[in-house]
């Protein structure tokens, strides 16, 4: 393996090592910047390396889940099934490192814990919790919307006596679930993934649930021959429609709306996507989910008739039926989920009824009584999206700080620029589109590194994005999450809001226009020359 690099003083610092980060590390180094690169990880592979739990994978599909602008490397392999595996997108993430020499601008099992912007050098400053500083006239972000984890706010989790383990925080070596009680607690995508994976290994699983999800099966297999050979085939197709689809899915519009579908063809649609699994219910069936509530309604009461007709007892069916909008919140899919509460050893707790009040040296104290187990998973997710950025102590112009600046919500233009903050730019960060990865890591790398050679060309240093451009951005996000039934996710203790974490600012974390639309804004604004940043 090459040696790491070691200066302390290049051109660019990047945060991240997933897909975000190493995209962001290739592009920097493509157009011939002194790259240093960090992740808090002892290897590269971002959120997967971390979330090594029993059954997870993307629920993004195999074909569009890897960058695009090599097409030797993007079809010298292929994932062996539908929505690649947590070891299978790691191995990818590796060998992407390994192809493109990155590995030595990386210094892993290093989290940054500053980055201060020094005016009188217009450099940053970055310093590691390894006693280590460097400093970068560009500072970049990749630090994954879903890296910052949390635990549920009761006491006593240190009192327990079998084993805990965070989704995001999985242990390298493997968990043994036979015959053991476990408690889940959580019901997202992580949720319902380890459920799925684990229940018929336990010999009691207790699952703790504060908001029900829409959780449709995944309709996961392994790819077919012919799906590989047309990736190939038709590659520039898919990627075609990756580039034109609000979520970033080698998939066209459904082309019809709920209202005006018959029921009865209506009903056909869902019972076809359902057996599809995963988004299929929401970007495969009808165009009016997101925009329309009425038309949302329709597919949540099918959907609620399809809880009731797997699940046996009705109390239970009822209380995994969600209330809000499909899409609300970020949906999750899994196989076999709603019908591990048909088994006699799965039992379900509505913490919302009864509380979680203290963990105990042998469980989990409700408010109706104790839950005795050998292993806790805490499934319950991230500071989401700003998480990562408000850990850090990051401060921009006159020391101001990230946090203070963010107090009532991030402030960004377009997810990639604060003002204040120059020379920073983010990939995936705050106020970016909500989708499939890999895409959109892509993009905006791309536009980031064609802005620093823009500057370069142009004799520019610094350059910020406006105060005006920040508030407009975050004024048009806020109107378009408003528009849509993503509205609901304030109530449905939306990550995407910031409403799953008491005392967090709500406001809309994520662009909800499309991340087509997106792309198409960041195109306009390199192609008309940058009119929203200034030089500093
Ligand atoms: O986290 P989550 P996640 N007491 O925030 C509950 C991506 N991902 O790790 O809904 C009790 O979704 C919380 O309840 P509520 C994907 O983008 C993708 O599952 O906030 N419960 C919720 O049920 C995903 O959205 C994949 O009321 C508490 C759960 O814990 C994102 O990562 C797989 C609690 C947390 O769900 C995050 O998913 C996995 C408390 N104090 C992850 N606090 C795939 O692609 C929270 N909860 C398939």
């Amino acid at each position: 393996m090459a040696e790491a690099l070691k200066a302390r003083d290049v051109d660019a610092v990047v945060i991240g090592g997933g897909f975000s980060g190493l995209y962001a590390t290739k592009r920097l180094v493509d157009i011939g910047l002194e790259v240093r690169s960090f992740d808090a990880a002892d290897d590269v592979g971002g959120v997967w390396t971390w979330n090594r739990y029993p059954g997870a994978r993307t629920d993004s599909l195999h074909e569009a889940y890897q960058f695009s602008f090599d097409r030797e490397f993007a079809t010298s392999w292929a994932y062996s099934n539908i929505h690649p595996t947590q070891p299978e997108v790691l191995a990818y993430l590796n060998r992407f490192a390994d192809h493109f020499g990155l590995r030595k601008h990386y210094t892993l099992s290093t989290r940054v814990e500053s980055a201060v912007f020094d005016e009188a050098s217009a450099r940053w400053v970055i310093t590691t919790d390894g006693g280590e500083t460097v400093t970068a006239k560009y500072f970049v972000t990749g630090m994954g919307l879903v890296s910052a984890p949390i635990l549920p706010n009761v006491p006593g989790v240190e009192s327990f006596r079998g084993e805990v383990h965070h989704t995001s925080r999985w242990p390298q070596h493997e968990v043994d679930f036979s015959g053991k009680r476990v408690a889940v607690i959580g019901t997202g995508s992580s949720g319902v993934q380890i459920i799925s994976a684990i229940a018929g290994d336990v010999s009691e699983l207790t699952i703790f649930q504060r908001t029900p999800n829409w959780v449709p099966p995944t309709g996961h297999r392994p790819v077919t021959a012919e799906e590989r050979t047309g990736i190939v085939a038709n590659y520039d197709e898919i990627w075609r429609r990756v580039r034109q689809h609000p979520a970033g899915w080698p998939w066209e519009a459904a082309g019809r709306l709920a209202l005006e579908t018959d029921p009865a063809e209506r009903e056909a649609i869902f019972e076809e996507a359902w057996r599809r699994g995963g988004f299929s219910m929401l970007y495969e069936t009808f165009d009016d989910l997101f925009t329309d509530k009425a038309a949302n309604d329709v597919i949540c009461e099918w959907m609620a008739s399809k809880i009731a007709s797997i699940v046996h007892d009705p109390a239970t069916a009822a209380k995994l039926t969600p209330s809000h909008p499909y899409g609300a919140k970020r949906p999750p899919a899994a196989d076999g989920y709603l019908e591990a509460f048909n088994q006699e050893h799965v039992r379900l707790v509505d913490i919302r009824e009864t509380p979680i009040t203290h963990f105990t040296e042998r469980g989990i104290a409700t408010s109706d009584g104790e839950y005795e187990v050998d292993i806790i998973v805490m499934a319950t997710g991230f500071d989401a999206i700003t998480g990562a950025f408000t850990r850090m102590d990051i401060r921009g112009i006159g020391g101001k700080s990230l946090n203070e600046h963010w107090q009532d919500g991030p402030k960004t233009y377009l997810g990639v620029a604060v003002s204040g903050f120059p020379n920073m730019f983010m990939v995936a960060g705050p106020q970016s589109p909500f989708a499939n990865l890999p895409p959109g890591a892509q993009e905006q790398g791309n536009w980031i590194a064609d802005l620093i050679v823009h500057m370069r060309q142009q004799g520019i240093e610094l350059v910020q994005t406006t105060v005006e451009s920040e508030e407009e951005w975050t004024k048009h996000l806020t109107e378009v999450a408003e528009a849509l039934v993503t509205r609901y996710g304030l109530e449905a203790n939306s990550w995407f809001a910031g409403a799953n974490i008491e005392g967090k600012p709500r406001a809309f974390n994520v662009y909800f226009g499309g991340a087509n639309v997106h792309a198409d804004l960041c195109d306009a604004e390199a192609a008309d020359g940058y009119p929203h940043f200034e030089k500093v």
